[in-house]
């Protein structure tokens, strides 16, 4: 695993360019984050490889016992398109320092790092047949992942209503543990005392970083009364000062959407928001003439109930709404079907205890956002799945406990 890493940091460029090429990503971020994070990723679980044990239990007779953590065998992980690299080792990293051997399919529109790791891992030495990368599409290779008998696990990353496919053919094939990371509308919540200019920069970045497909997206901003109408001038100036473009381009802040069927999605959505009467403060078309590119784009007036507000749209749009005291904010943002993240912006220690035990999400980000760590577990509450990834949690998931009896005396046990 260590030399697998050290062979990613040496192929750094080439990588994050074959990202950019398929996903639309951000050359200069996959190259700084992605790419360098995949490596970290192996060496931290590297590093746990050979500390995985049971325990010594105190049994209630006369006999002793321990448990022991074993691979649960063979694992299949489905990877959406989002963050080709990242969920990739995510996944493949902790289950490979839990033992296990795996079937990776990477999503059908962006297969090619994938191809490019398991080309790694022959050259760091992982044995033929632990590591093995499938490309396909969904109903076809992902299906017969989830319904394989000889499967012992499933992780899965997408949306929700594959998340309940896989599910079921886990639970209607040899019953396999499924863990799903799906959708997500995230709540960031701006209370008054914030400082209104990094308040608006960590909105902007909360919905707009690799323009907007990002499960943990804080599509929702819930803006306190007393600075809203401050807030909302500033994130006009800032939204227009967003360079969209060519992905390879230093400058550029934004790339092009993954795909037609993306592009198409979101660009219904914003015409949804209009028709359903919120008012779009920025943004609201495509950019250019070529390719799929649209503005950043910031509806206000949105209302709970609107569609804008409910559904995720996967896409760098944004839904603002003022709220009052503090209760009423914590209501509002666990009005959702979702759980996976939450943001919450001020400088009042209690507000943000408070807020951050009442939200039902998976990670709460105080004063930050995407502040994500490999030592820290990530996973949803509700129908945003259920399981972790990164951290020891990821880890266990891949092992089974196994317990180990025997009598301490000749005992008539
Ligand atoms: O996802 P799918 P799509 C959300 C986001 C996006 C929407 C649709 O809102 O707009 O989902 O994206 C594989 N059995 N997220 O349609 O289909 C598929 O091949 C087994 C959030 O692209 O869920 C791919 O590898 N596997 C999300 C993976 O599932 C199947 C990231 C994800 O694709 C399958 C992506 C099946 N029957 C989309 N059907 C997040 N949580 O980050 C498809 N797949």
């Amino acid at each position: 695993m260590m030399k697998f890493a050290d062979l990613i940091d040496e192929n750094v460029e080439e990588l994050a360019a074959i990202d950019t090429v398929d996903a639309g990503k951000l050359f200069s971020l996959g190259k700084a984050m992605d790419i360098p994070r995949a490596a970290e990723h192996l060496r931290y679980y590297a590093g746990a490889a050979d500390k995985i044990h049971g325990e010594t239990l105190k049994m209630s007779k006369e006999l002793q016992g321990y448990t022991l953590r074993e691979p649960v065998g063979v694992v299949g992980h489905i990877i959406p398109w989002n963050f080709p690299t990242s969920i990739f080792f995510m996944k493949v990293a902790p289950s490979l320092a839990a033992g296990c051997t795996m079937v990776v399919k990477p999503a059908e529109q962006t297969p090619l790092s994938a191809l490019y790791y398991g080309h790694l891992a022959k050259q760091a030495g992982v044995p033929d047949g632990v590591l093995n990368v499938i490309t396909g599409f969904g109903p076809t290779a992902g299906a017969a992942i989830c319904s394989h008998m000889d499967v012992d696990e499933v992780s899965f990353t997408g949306s929700t209503e594959v998340g309940r496919l896989v599910m079921q053919a886990a639970a209607m094939s040899n019953l396999k543990p499924a863990s799903l990371e799906l959708g997500g509308k995230s709540p960031i919540i701006i209370f008054d005392d914030a400082d209104v200019d990094k308040a608006a920069d960590l909105a902007l970045l909360g919905v707009l970083y690799n323009k907007g497909e990002v499960c943990v997206a804080g599509s929702r901003v819930f803006v306190q009364e007393g600075i809203y109408d401050e807030l909302v001038k500033k994130l006009s100036e800032k939204a227009k000062t967003w360079v969209v473009g060519d992905p390879f381009d230093p400058n550029v802040r934004q790339g092009p959407q993954v795909s037609k069927t993306q592009f198409d999605k979101i660009l219904s959505y914003i015409e949804h928001g209009k028709r359903e009467g919120a008012t779009l403060l920025t943004g609201g078309r495509s950019c250019g003439e070529k390719g799929y590119y649209i503005e950043p784009t910031v509806f206000t007036n949105v209302t709970d109930n609107m569609v804008i507000a409910r559904d995720e749209i996967f896409g760098p749009v944004m839904s603002l709404m003022k709220f009052k005291t503090v209760d009423e904010a914590i209501k509002r943002a666990n009005e959702t079907r979702y759980g996976l993240a939450a943001g919450i912006v001020t400088n009042n220690l209690n507000v943000a205890n408070t807020v951050s035990r009442s939200i039902r999400a998976g990670v709460i980000w105080i004063n930050c956002y995407f502040a994500f760590d490999v030592d820290c577990p990530y996973g949803g509450y509700k129908m945003s799945g259920f399981g972790r990834d990164f951290g020891m949690e990821a880890l266990y998931k891949y092992l089974h406990v196994k317990s180990v009896v025997t009598p301490i005396y000749n005992s008539p046990w």
